[in-house]
């Protein structure tokens, strides 16, 4: 059988002090934390875009990254081979799922009924391949950024041809997430939104951006799909502003468009510090809203304004991500989707494999991490304690929607000023300190 990581073997874990690169220091598949594997816990996908399809190129220069496959030349053949290439990396490195566009795997340059072809044979083949092994489909999406048809959106274009074509591939990819026993379908789409409002309908575009998942959501249901749908975040790029802004937007438009029983988050971390926002803030805004899907895990570069889509190397991140996502009771149908891209100069296919230990190692490391800080309990309990006035006196009426201004009024006379306690910031950084090097 062909190899395409031939350097590469099986990836195991090795504790934290080997220096073998092609090894994992914190992923340990099998190690059970707070009751569960991390690999449950972390259920890591690959992303078929970035991996298997990105050559490296950027706005400035072409591909850097021969993606051939050994010097094939029939695109459906590449496809297979993409595949092949794909279920060896993720059996290689211990990963359990994939994402996938429908553009990743099919050529492109075909008619509409020809793609759907392809997309049929494709997924025949993925399915052969899962059969034979543990992998299975995390989610699915629709590309319809890159196409010219799509220049002025999607379901949000002018145009209710375009509005048509967004939705005929959103039923075929709904389709083939189906077929793939896909546990989600995710909204995003980069030219739903505007550059300039002197030419938009703003109203109708957001109606109508609501109509195509309320489409979906119907669709998906009446076709046996139980998995979740998610609306993936990102406050611009390509677009100066997109519609699904970021985790709050999105909350908004779901109630206010009556989704919010089929559709979570799908939140990525480059598209929260776009938004202005730390990662753990958008996971903490999808937690109390009961909308945690998913995650796009990679990295931005605060530098850099763009979605640089870094593989994941900061253990603070990954600590406070797991942290608000162990407190949100664990992925169901989510998981943690390496939407992330080796470096243009990283053009070796072992690249992306150090890439995926990079960011599984991190990411392992944030959950231990953040288990050791639930455990420790510090910071919870100052939280529960700083707040405590509200479970007693007029603290607990506020709360209980009992009292009347006239009483808050009579209480303030009765209490002159309030007495404060500190908000003991730095004393916090250092437990979380003290945690993270321990
Ligand atoms: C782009 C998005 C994209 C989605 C899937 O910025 O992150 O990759 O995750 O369409
Ligand atoms: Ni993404
Ligand atoms: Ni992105």
């Amino acid at each position: 059988m062909t190899t395409y990581f031939p350097n590469i073997p099986v990836i195991k874990y090795e504790g934290p002090k080997t220096k073998n690169p092609l090894a994992f220091r914190f992923y340990d598949a099998d190690r059970v934390i707070a009751g569960r594997p991390m690999k449950d816990h972390l259920k890591f996908a690959l992303s078929w875009w970035h991996s298997l399809c990105g050559d490296g190129s950027d706005a400035f220069g072409g591909a850097t990254m021969d993606r051939s496959y050994g010097g094939l030349s029939d695109p459906l053949k590449i496809e297979k081979a993409k595949v092949d290439a794909g279920f060896e990396f993720m059996e290689k490195l211990g990963i359990e799922y994939f994402c996938f566009h429908d553009i990743d795997v099919v050529p492109t340059d075909k008619t509409f009924a020809e793609t759907r072809e392809n997309l049929l044979e494709i997924v025949d083949y993925i399915k052969g391949k899962m059969a034979q092994t543990n992998i299975k489909c995390l989610w699915g999406t629709s590309n319809y950024t890159r196409h010219p048809r799509f220049m002025q959106g999607a379901s949000t274009s002018y145009n209710p041809d375009v509005f048509a074509w967004a939705a005929a591939k959103v039923k075929n990819t709904i389709d083939a997430t189906i077929a793939l026993g896909g546990q989600g379908y995710t909204f995003w789409s980069g030219r739903d939104g505007y550059d300039t409002l002197l030419n938009t309908n703003l109203e109708l575009e957001l109606d109508n951006m609501a109509r195509l998942m309320k489409l979906a959501r119907d669709y998906g249901r009446a076709k046996g799909f139980t998995g979740d749908f998610y609306i993936e975040p990102k406050p611009k790029e390509p677009t100066k502003h997109q519609y699904d802004f970021d985790v709050t937007t999105v909350l908004y438009f779901i109630h206010k468009y009556g989704l919010e029983k089929d559709f979570k988050l799908n939140v990525e971390v480059n598209h929260a510090t776009m938004a202005g926002h730390t990662f753990q803030h958008e996971l903490r805004v999808a937690r109390i809203n009961n909308a945690l899907g998913s995650v796009d895990a990679n990295d931005g570069d605060l530098f850099l304004g763009w979605d640089t889509d870094l593989f994941a190397s900061n253990i603070y991140t990954t600590t406070l991500a797991m942290y608000e996502i162990l407190k949100a009771g664990g992925f169901t149908n989510g998981g943690l989707n390496f939407d992330a891209k080796v470096r243009r100069s990283s053009f070796d296919f072992d690249d992306i494999v150090y890439g995926h230990i990079l960011g599984m190692d991190t990411y392992a490391l944030g959950l231990i991490k953040a288990q050791e800080l639930i455990e420790d309990g510090r910071i919870d309990q100052f939280i529960e304690d700083r707040y405590s006035g509200y479970t007693k006196g007029i603290g607990k009426k506020i709360v209980d929607e009992t009292v009347s201004l006239e009483e808050l009024e009579a209480h303030v006379m009765a209490i002159g000023e309030p007495v404060l306690s500190s908000g003991r910031q730095e004393y916090l950084e250092l437990v979380l300190n003290s945690i993270i090097f321990s």
